[in-house]
């Protein structure tokens, strides 16, 4: 199955080179696209000079910061024109270990239409997280798999497999959330299309170089938005079947 792994990068020059070489040793064979967005640190600048020693890596530069789904966006079109099998998305911190994408790349190969590296079924963990961040991280993803009826513990995660076919049958210029928003609307959108949908345990390592770059402004998109898709997708449609 020819992949292409889909790395967003801004401001993560210094782990960036170590990523695609534990990613080139871990799977010789995928493909690497680094979405960059103009990193002041000049990430991309980085990322080329190793992505020239290590062969099969491309670096898109964008013009400026756009979020993190907007990078995934422009990477997954770029993969489907490209006719890869499988799209793979990962952090470029170091949270995600990539030794462990095999077992998702086995998992799709196996039938899986998503493979998620998830950190709430058993064998998954988060040694390093304080437990403001492990209950927020927990309960959002509860609610979510609650509000949407979705039968996954870790919609939120941003390690993952997507069989390609899967992902050209969503139209991604429709999918408009970023950051958490953005990994609970594909896992959304694959199950209410059908596709099976198989949690893998990993242990997310966080990152131990540079500075997250999320804020409260992405989870309050990612709650609004969850309401919103329950709302709209159970909630009004009972309501109209109700007579009178
Ligand atoms: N291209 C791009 N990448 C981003 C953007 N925001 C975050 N990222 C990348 O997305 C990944 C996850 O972001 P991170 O800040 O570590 O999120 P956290 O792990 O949830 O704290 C990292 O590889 C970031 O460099 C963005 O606006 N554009
Ligand atoms: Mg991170």
């Amino acid at each position: 199955m020819r992949t292409l792994v889909v790395l967003p990068t801004y401001q993560e020059a210094e782990n960036i080179a170590e990523v695609l070489r534990r990613l080139r040793s871990a799977v010789p064979s995928a493909d690497i696209l680094v979405v960059d967005d103009s990193s002041p640190d000049d990430t991309a600048g980085v990322a080329k000079a190793a992505g020239h020693e290590l062969g099969n890596v491309d670096v898109m530069v964008r013009a400026g910061k756009s979020g993190l789904g907007s990078a995934y966006r422009c990477g997954f079109t770029e993969g489907l024109e490209r006719g890869y099998d499988v799209l793979v998305e990962m952090d470029s911190d170091l949270s995600h270990d990539p030794a462990a994408l095999p077992s998702l790349l086995r998992a799709v190969e196996a039938g899986a239409d998503l493979a998620l590296g998830s950190r709430y079924v058993p064998g998954g963990s988060i040694p390093r997280w304080s437990l403001r961040r492990r209950s927020l991280s927990r309960y959002g993803n509860r609610y979510a798999a609650a509000v949407l009826g979705l039968d996954v513990a870790d919609s939120t995660s941003g390690y993952r497999a997507y069989r390609a076919g899967k992902v050209s049958g969503i139209d991604l210029h429709s999918v408009r959330a970023d950051g958490y928003g953005f990994q609970i609307e594909m896992a959304y959108r694959v199950a209410r299309t059908g596709g099976r949908i198989v949690e893998l345990p990993i242990e997310f390592a966080d990152r131990e170089r540079g500075t997250s770059k999320m804020s409260s402004r992405i989870i309050v998109e990612a709650l609004v938005l969850v309401t919103w898709w329950g709302v709209r997708d159970r909630l009004l449609p009972t309501l109209r079947r109700r007579p009178g």
